[in-house]
């Protein structure tokens, strides 16, 4: 993507372990680093197509101002989110915050720290069989919308599905939604428990009946395998009621692994399952 560069930005601010530090104030220089789409603005020459760096500028500086940390990581993960916050084009940012005149009783030329932070587009599968269905999946997604660092960009329909694992329940409600975050996906994972856990979800069988489930099928292309959380979703080739509401908000999404497209996943699962009765859309 193409970027924006503010180079050593002077800020005079307050932030430092000392109390001298809090008191008297020192020079900072802050570099910015906008990760924007200028191509509409460099063929139009319309700076409202853009992000004007000089209002980026004032907006740093005035938030360094306005703000005491102790630290400078503090400084630049603030600085940061309030950036992703407010300027929407902006979807990646990195900010380097140097201190030339750090206390330490050593010469040294400056020290600095340097962060990149962006809106990363996941997909989440949502599931519920007990209770009013309905109503805890929408609950789960009105309360990850209310949340300042994540954004709902797409619900797909709801569907009724049959038990798939422990056969012996309840049908399910299923469907995906398209979420931006600026949570890293252990993060993530903890929110998703956190919101089941507000929906009276109990944890008692594996696969066994539950109020919410959320997963996440997706982050960005990430490939990721922790003993707590793997991504993509291991099984999701084989689960048409994943597969089938993802194909409708993202069938163009390609599997970071198989090399395939979510249309095609479901379309092979389709041909897999076709003859016998397998088929978990009710
Ligand atoms: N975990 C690992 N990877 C992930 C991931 N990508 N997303 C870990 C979310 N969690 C992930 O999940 C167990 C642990 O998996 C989590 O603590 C997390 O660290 P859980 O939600 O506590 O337990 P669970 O849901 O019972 O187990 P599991 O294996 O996640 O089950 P699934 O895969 O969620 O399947 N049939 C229909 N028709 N529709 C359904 O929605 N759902 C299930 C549950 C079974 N059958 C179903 C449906
Ligand atoms: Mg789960």
């Amino acid at each position: 993507m193409d970027k924006i560069r503010i180079e050593n930005l002077e800020v005079f601010a307050n932030h430092g372990v000392f109390p001298e530090e809090t008191k008297l104030g020192q020079k900072f220089l802050v570099s910015i680093t906008l990760h924007v789409d200028t191509r509409n603005a460099g063929k139009t020459d319309d700076l409202s197509k853009s992000v004007n760096y000089g209002e980026v500028s004032h907006f740093a500086t005035d938030f360094l101002r306005t703000h005491t940390y102790h630290l400078i990581e503090t400084a630049a993960e603030q600085l940061a989110e309030a950036i992703l916050y407010t300027y929407l084009p902006v979807r990646e940012v990195n900010i380097a915050i140097k201190k030339p005149w750090a206390p330490i009783g050593l010469p040294l030329e400056s020290v600095a720290v340097e962060i990149t932070r962006k809106w990363h587009k996941v997909y989440l599968a949502v599931g519920s069989n007990m209770g009013d269905m309905e109503t805890y999946i929408r609950r789960g997604i009105d309360a990850m919308s209310s949340l300042k660092d994540c954004r709902v960009k797409r619900v797909s329909e709801l569907i009724v599905t049959k038990p798939y694992g422990v056969t012996e329940q309840e049908n399910f409600l299923n469907g995906c939604l398209e979420i931006e975050t600026l949570l890293l996906p252990l993060e993530l994972l903890e929110l998703l428990h956190e919101i089941e856990a507000a929906a009276d979800r109990k944890r008692e069988l594996r696969w066994g009946p539950r109020t919410l489930d959320l997963d996440i099928i997706f982050y960005d292309d990430e490939v990721i395998g922790l003993p707590e959380l793997m991504v993509p979703h291991v099984d999701m080739a084989n689960r048409s009621f994943v597969l089938k509401p993802l194909a409708e908000i993202a069938p163009y999404m390609i599997h970071p692994i198989y090399r395939k497209t979510v249309a095609q996943m479901l379309s092979e699962l389709k041909e897999r399952e076709k003859g016998n009765e397998k088929d978990h859309i009710v």
